[in-house]
This record gives C-alpha cells, structure tokens and sequence, in this order.
C-alpha cells in the first residue's frame, strides 16, 4: 500500500491566467510580429542563411536551408529561434555609450535590459579602479593578452559556452593545451555533465545513442526533466507525430508543464494548432531530486510484471544482477515515500514501456541539476536496458542537450576529461606527452579563482558570472583574477559584474551567421552541420571571428608550434586537423569539397553491442537520494509563522535562453514578470499565504524579498524560479563525480515579508 506522506494531488491546477495550451497562437502572433517588423527582411534573410539555427541543440538549420532538420523535413524552424536571431540582429551598442555610463550605473541594468543595449561592435577595456570601460586598440589587446597567457599554465584558464563552432573550440583546445594547461571549463559542467559520465561508463560514449531517425521508430518516449515545449520546441513535433502512429508518452516532471500536456504546433497548422495536440499519455509528478526512486520503482514493477529482458541482459550487459536485486530488495513504502509518486502510477509506467516495441528514453536538466545528477542518469540507463530498449532502432537513451553546439565543444576535446584517443592524436601532433595536470571545471575554477589560483582567464561566450550558484562569490572570484578576456556577441550581465582585478577586455566577436569562413557544428542528435559564410549587418564595426583572434593569439604566444597558427585563420584546414584528430568526425576532413553533412560515426548504437572494452553495456547500482530538508530554524527563523520550508528548481522561462532574457513574463506558467515563485495552492494555504503576496525566499547564500507568489501546478513542498536572478541566494551544492551544481533543488525558506504584514 502507498505511505506517500505528500499531500495528494492536485498538482494539476494551474493558475486562471495559464493557456490551455502550450505553444499555440502565441508563436504565429510572435513570428508575425517579428517578421513584419522594420527587422522583418534582415530576419527573413537570416532565416534562410545556410547555418544551424544558434538556439538549442535540437539542430535545425544547415546546408538544406534554415528550415530543415537532419531528415529533410521542412518547417522546422520555431520561433526560440527568431527569438535568437532577433537579439543577434539588434543595431551596435552606441558609439559613446560606454564613455558615458559608468560600471556602477551598468550593474544597476537586468539581464534583459543588457541585452538590449544592442551588439557589441568595437573592442573595451576596463583598467583597475576606472569606473569606465573604454575603447582598446588590436595592438594593446594583443600585448595585454599575450602577457596574461604566458603565466604558469596552471594559472591560466578558459571557459566556454556551446554557441561557437567546431573549429574555435578545437583551437582554444589546442592552444591551452599546447600552453599547458587543462583548465578547460565549459558550461556543459553545469549542465549535461552528468549524462556525459554516465553515459561514457554504461555505453562507452559520452552522447545520444539514438539518431532522429531512431526515434522516428520509437513507439514510446519517456521524457524526463525536460520541458521541450520552452527549450527544443522542435522535439514536439516528434512527440505529436508519435501520438498519432499510435505510440505513448511519459512524462516525468514536479511541474506539469502545460506545453508537455498539449502542444499546439505551427509545423501541423490545421490539426495541431489551435486545437492542440495531446503529448503525455501519463504524467508522473515525482519531488524534485528524487528520479532515482521512481526509475527504480519502474525497474521493480517490471520485475514484478514479468517485462524483464532476462536473455538481452545476459548477452549484453554487465553487473545486472545487482540493479534487480535492488529493486526487488528496495520496498515499496520506501520507493513511493521518496519520490512521492503512487504505486499505481509506477506500475502504468511500467506497463507502457514493458509493453512497447521501441522506448526512446529524454531527458534534461531536471534529470542532471542533482547532487545526484549521475545516479539519475544511471537509473534513467538501467530501466531501458532492463526492459530491452537499448542497442536497436527505435530505442535507447538520449540526452536532450542544451546549447546550439555545447556537444560539438565536448567532441572537440573542450573539458577537463580528455578522451584517450585524442589525448593520443594531440601527442602525435605536439612531439610530446600531454600528462597535465587534473584541470579546472568550471566550478573548480570558481573556486580556484577565489582561491587566487587563476592569474588570466578567456572566456569564449557565455556568462560565467550569472551561470553560476552564489553570484556574490562568483563575483569575488572574478575579481581576484588579474585578466579576463571576454569574447561576446552582446553584452550581458557577466561583464558588468564579472570585472577582473586588472584587466577586463570585452572583444565583440561575429556570430554563426556572419562569420568570412565557413564553420561547423554538432546537434544534440549527432549530426554535424555546415556552416556557410555570412555578413554582419552592423556598419563600421571593428568585430573579428573567433577563428581569427584565437589564432592571431596563439600565433603570439606559441609561434609556429605545433601548427602554423595563422594558417588556419582558413577554417579548411583546422577542419583537416579535426579530421585527423577527433574519433567519429573523418567525414569533416572533405566537407569543404563534399558539402555532406553528416552522423558521427560509432555514435548511434543499433545493435547491442556498446563502445565499452567489453561491447556490453555496465550497469550501476543506485543509492536513493537523502531528501531531507532542513527546518526554518536551520535558516535562522526562531518564530517560523506563515513559512515553509521548500525544494526549489530553478530554469528557465518561456522568454528567455539561459542568463539571457527576452521578455519579462511567462505567459504559459501565469508568471507576469521574472520576480515570481510558482507554489502550489495547498502549501501557499498551509503557510496562511494568498496568491499574489509577496513573500521573501531564503536560501544559503542569500535572499530576495518583494517575491510574488504564482500559484501553480507544482507539486506541492516545491516550488520554481528563475535564474539567473535567483543564483544571488545559494551556495553551490555539487554532484561529485561531475562536478554540476544541484540547481534543480534548492532548499529555502519562504515567509511572508514585511511588506505584505504591513498590507495586511
Ligand atoms: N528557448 C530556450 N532554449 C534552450 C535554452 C533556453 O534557455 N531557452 N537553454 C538551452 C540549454 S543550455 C539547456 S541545458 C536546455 C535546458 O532545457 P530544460 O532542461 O528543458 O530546461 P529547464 O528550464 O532547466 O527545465 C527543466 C525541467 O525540469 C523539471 N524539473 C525540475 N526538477 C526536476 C526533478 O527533480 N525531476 C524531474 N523529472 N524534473 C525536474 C522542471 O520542472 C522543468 O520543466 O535548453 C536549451 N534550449
Ligand atoms: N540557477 C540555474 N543556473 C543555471 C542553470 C539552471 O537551470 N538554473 N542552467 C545552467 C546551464 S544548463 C547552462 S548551459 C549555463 C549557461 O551558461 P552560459 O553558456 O555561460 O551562458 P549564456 O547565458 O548562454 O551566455 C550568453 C552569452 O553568450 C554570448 N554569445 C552568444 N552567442 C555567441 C557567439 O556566437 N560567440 C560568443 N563568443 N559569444 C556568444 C552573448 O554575449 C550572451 O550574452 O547556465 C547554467 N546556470
Ligand atoms: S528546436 Fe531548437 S534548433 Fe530547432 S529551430 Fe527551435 S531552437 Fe532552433
Ligand atoms: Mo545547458
């Protein structure tokens, strides 16, 4: 029987002003806004550039035209990416701008309202104690930045986020390798590292095994802690088209997302669009952080239902007999008190996958932003090799990746674990061993920075300073680092609080669409894309490639060791190099000549027979997660009326792509504005609050006061918001073995603030 001492659902109400929807009208209406505009031609004309679509993962975009993914389908493009594209088309921040805003005045700006100063056309500088940044010539830059590389290599560092190519990512590699150093932290250590881990131990690969085409086979998707409809809107179109042959969706998620209920997509207009299209046959709504108890409640009632693929784990698996042992010893008063979701429910998730021909199992940061992110995963793995679904089309494990081209940064060798095959083709290119040391990820370099470890720092895109947990220690951080080079599309709130102690150079780098060369990119699918070249829209601007300064750079400091730097300004020859060089990307090497863009090879696993030394696929046994939370006293509340304690997750809006925001609401959660927490009615009853106050949420590291409640259709004892604004108030909490921070859970207090009291 069940001991699920949470209240019961429902979990379900969303608030009066949510959609009945997910996608729907709203995208017509915004891709008519957008593309009627004064921008309408500039956008039009962006949109049928030959390059990837700069959003998510998903990988739309390319050779065969803007709207078309890997399997020639048209219409896949949505509008996250005219949301992308929008802000990369935005006139030049103005000339004098910087000379007349001073930094304080630029930290007083939000993320949204930083990204709207407009692109960054001409390089700056901040000096130590200049309350400006200021126009930098080449030539100083140069000087500033071939000084601050030339440290001890364990002193120097660079961090990346997935939005460049293949080829920028191959040379920072290259040149912080031959520098010396292995301090290569990327935002993928905040984000799927976990999958990358697991993966890499079960299957002996760090990616999706399953291609577009696969899951075209699939007869069931289990997704996970992914919320498609805001994040790889695209996704949607394979769930719907699945529904229709028949097949079934499980969803698994705290929050019942409404676009993961139904989805109205442009891609069907008359069937899907207005009416909407049914996604999840059955939603379970676990508490967060607590997936490794639900997987292994489905591990168990496959057991007990009989779907266990006793012959496929014999022959293709390792260590299986203590994943079943553990289910089978595991009770089920204890699995359903952790993870708070029925028996019953766990059993018709069981049934669905024990039952289906191909299960395709998805998931994202709701899966990996755990202190125990990699037994997620593991559980995730074990349940579809347990029921057979692994090693055949149709079936298998895919991680839904974040960034445009985060994947394609892990494939190029950007992270601290080096695999061993390019390891051993760098060797061969340098003359020399290349046993660095450990190197930093990004939350090891957070610290050693803190611990003024780091001297000089490059980071090629991304935000480090919001990405991350505690942004008051990230800021300290920074700012005991003497230089920092930031390479930047547009200006984000990382620059204005990210200052280094000397140096703070801001380099204004052309995007994917207007690069003079060519550059590729690898999907979240797999699937690699070409890249043609581009103009910029902005007039008399002083931007460089990424290709073009990293290699100017190395050139400075290295010389012609091991390559001839300057060469490969002409990205042909760094894709020969890539070639040559990373396991799986031999067709790159001809591209140029060939135009065939292409599927990894040894990436998608067909047949049961996995990339491990032994080609079985290891299983892990999964310890459950100890969810206790601590109690109002823990936060300092002695007299703990009208507050709860509560489990937050903390992502992203509609409107926005990761620190960076668009819009201000969240018109399909009935969010009006980024200073909002989604709670369940029954927790705001219990703690005497209404809908619409403002309370005060706690956490570790800080607090935000003035925070209006949302009620939502969150499980209750959880609750979301959304960062970046939210990093100010916790620590860092990080899964060990893969070092991301645990921002899918973080425990705080919430109570009604004086503000309210007053009010009332
Ligand atoms: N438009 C747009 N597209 C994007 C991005 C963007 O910001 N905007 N970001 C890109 C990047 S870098 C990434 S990593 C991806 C992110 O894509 P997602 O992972 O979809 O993004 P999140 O907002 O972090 O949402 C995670 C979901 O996990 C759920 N969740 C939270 N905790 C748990 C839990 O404990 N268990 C389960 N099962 N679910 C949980 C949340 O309710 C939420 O629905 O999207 C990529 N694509
Ligand atoms: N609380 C909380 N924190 C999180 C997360 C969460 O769910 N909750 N998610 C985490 C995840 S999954 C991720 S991936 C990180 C994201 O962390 P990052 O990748 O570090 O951050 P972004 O906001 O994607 O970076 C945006 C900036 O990239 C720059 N940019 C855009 N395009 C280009 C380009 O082509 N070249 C260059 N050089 N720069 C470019 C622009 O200047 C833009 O301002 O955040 C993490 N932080
Ligand atoms: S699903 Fe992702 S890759 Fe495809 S168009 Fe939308 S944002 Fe771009
Ligand atoms: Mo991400």
């Amino acid at each position: 029987m069940d001991t699920n001492p949470q209240p019961q659902p429902p979990f379900h109400e969303p608030n009066a002003d949510t959609p009945a929807i997910g996608g729907g009208l709203p995208v017509i209406e915004y891709w008519a806004e957008h593309s009627l505009s004064p921008e309408g031609p500039k956008l039009w004309k962006t949109l049928f550039h030959h390059s990837a679509c700069l959003s998510c993962s998903w990988g739309t975009g390319g050779q065969k035209g803007g709207f078309t993914n890997e399997a020639g389908e048209k219409l896949q493009r949505c509008m996250k990416s005219v949301e992308a594209i929008s802000a990369e088309i935005q006139p030049p921040v103005p000339a004098h701008f910087f000379d007349t805003h001073t930094i304080a005045e630029l930290q007083q700006l939000s993320s949204l309202e930083a990204d709207r100063l407009g692109r960054l056309s001409f390089p700056v500088i901040r000096r130590a104690g200049s309350s400006h940044y200021e126009r930098i010539t080449w030539d100083e830059i140069y000087a500033i930045a071939t000084d601050a590389f030339q440290k001890p290599p364990e002193r120097v560092a660079s961090y990346s986020s997935g939005r460049g190519s293949n080829e920028a990512a191959f040379l920072l590699q290259l040149m912080m390798r031959t520098l010396g150093s292995n301090n290569l932290a990327d935002c993928s250590d905040l984000c799927h590292a976990p999958s990358t881990t697991a993966l890499k131990e079960m299957f002996g690969t760090n990616t999706s095994i399953v291609s577009l085409e696969s899951l075209k086979q699939a007869d069931c998707v289990v997704l996970a802690g992914a919320n498609s409809p805001y994040n790889h809107p695209r996704l949607m179109n394979e769930l719907i088209k699945l529904r229709d042959r028949g097949g079934k969706v499980i969803v698994i998620n705290p929050v019942m997302e409404i676009g993961l209920v139904k989805f109205g997509s442009p891609a069907f207009p008359v069937k899907s669009l207005i009416p909407g299209s049914e996604i999840a046959s059955l939603y379970l709504q676990p508490i967060p952080g607590s997936d490794v108890a639900l997987f292994v409640g489905i591990q168990k009632a496959l057991i007990e239902q009989g779907y266990v693929k006793q012959d496929f784990l014999q022959a293709h698996t390792e260590d299986w007999e203590a994943v079943l042992e553990q289910a089978r010893s595991l009770s089920w008063e204890t699995l359903t008190a952790t993870c708070g979701v029925s028996r019953s429910e766990i059993s018709a998730a069981a049934t669905i996958i024990g039952t289906s021909k191909g299960v395709v199992f998805g998931w994202a940061m709701g899966i990996t932003q755990h202190a125990n992110g990699v037994d997620n995963v593991y559980s995730i793995a074990n349940t579809a090799l347990i029921s057979g679904h692994a090693g055949r089309m149709g079936a298998g494990v895919m991680p839904v990746r974040g960034h445009s081209n985060v994947q394609g940064f892990g494939s190029m060798g950007v992270t601290v674990k080096l695999k061993e095959e390019i390891k051993q083709a760098l060797e061969q290119l340098l003359g020399r061993s290349l046993n660095l040391p450990k190197g930093y990820h990004t939350r090891d370099l957070i610290e050693a920075a803190e611990a003024g470890k780091v001297e000089s720092l490059i980071c090629v895109g991304g935000n480090l300073y919001g990405a991350n947990p505690d942004s008051t220690q990230a800021k300290r951080a920074l700012g005991n680092i003497n230089t920092i080079v930031y390479l930047a599309t547009k200006p984000n709130i990382g620059h204005f609080h990210g200052l280094a102690k000397i140096h703070t150079i801001i380099i204004p780098v052309l995007n994917r669409f207007e690069n003079p060369h060519k550059t590729t990119v690898e999907s979240g699918n797999n699937f690699v894309r070409l890249n043609n070249e581009g103009k910029t829209h902005l007039k008399e601007a002083d931007l460089i490639s990424e290709v073009e300064f990293l290699t100017e750079l190395a050139h400075r400091l290295l010389g012609e060791y091991p390559v001839e730097w300057r060469k490969l300004q002409d990205t042909r020859y760094v894709r020969q190099l890539i070639g040559s060089t990373i396991p799986g990307y031999e067709k790159i090497a001809t591209i140029d000549e060939t135009q065939e863009e292409f599927t990894i090879s040894g990436r998608i696993v067909t047949e049961p027979h996995f990339k491990t030394p032994s080609g079985k696929a290891k299983m892990f046994t999964t310890p459950l997660p100890n969810l206790t939370l601590p109690t109002p006293q823990d936060f300092g509340m002695d007299h703990p009326q009208n507050s709860l304690v509560l489990a937050l997750m903390t992502g992203r809006s509609y409107s926005q792509h990761n620190t960076v925001v668009y819009k201000i609401g969240d018109q399909y959660r009935g969010m009006p504005h980024r200073h909002c927490i989604l709670v369940n009615r029954l927790d705001a009853e219990r703690a005497n609050w209404a809908e619409h106050d403002r309370v005060t949420v706690q956490g570790d590291a800080g607090r935000l006061d003035n925070v209006e409640v949302i009620y939502g259709a969150v499980r209750a004892g959880a609750a979301l918001m959304f960062y970046p604004e939210v990093n100010v108030i916790f620590k860092a909490r990080t899964e060990t073995r893969s070092g991301t921070p645990a921002y899918k859970r973080v425990p705080v207090l919430v109570y009604r603030d004086r503000h309210s009291l007053e009010i009332a």
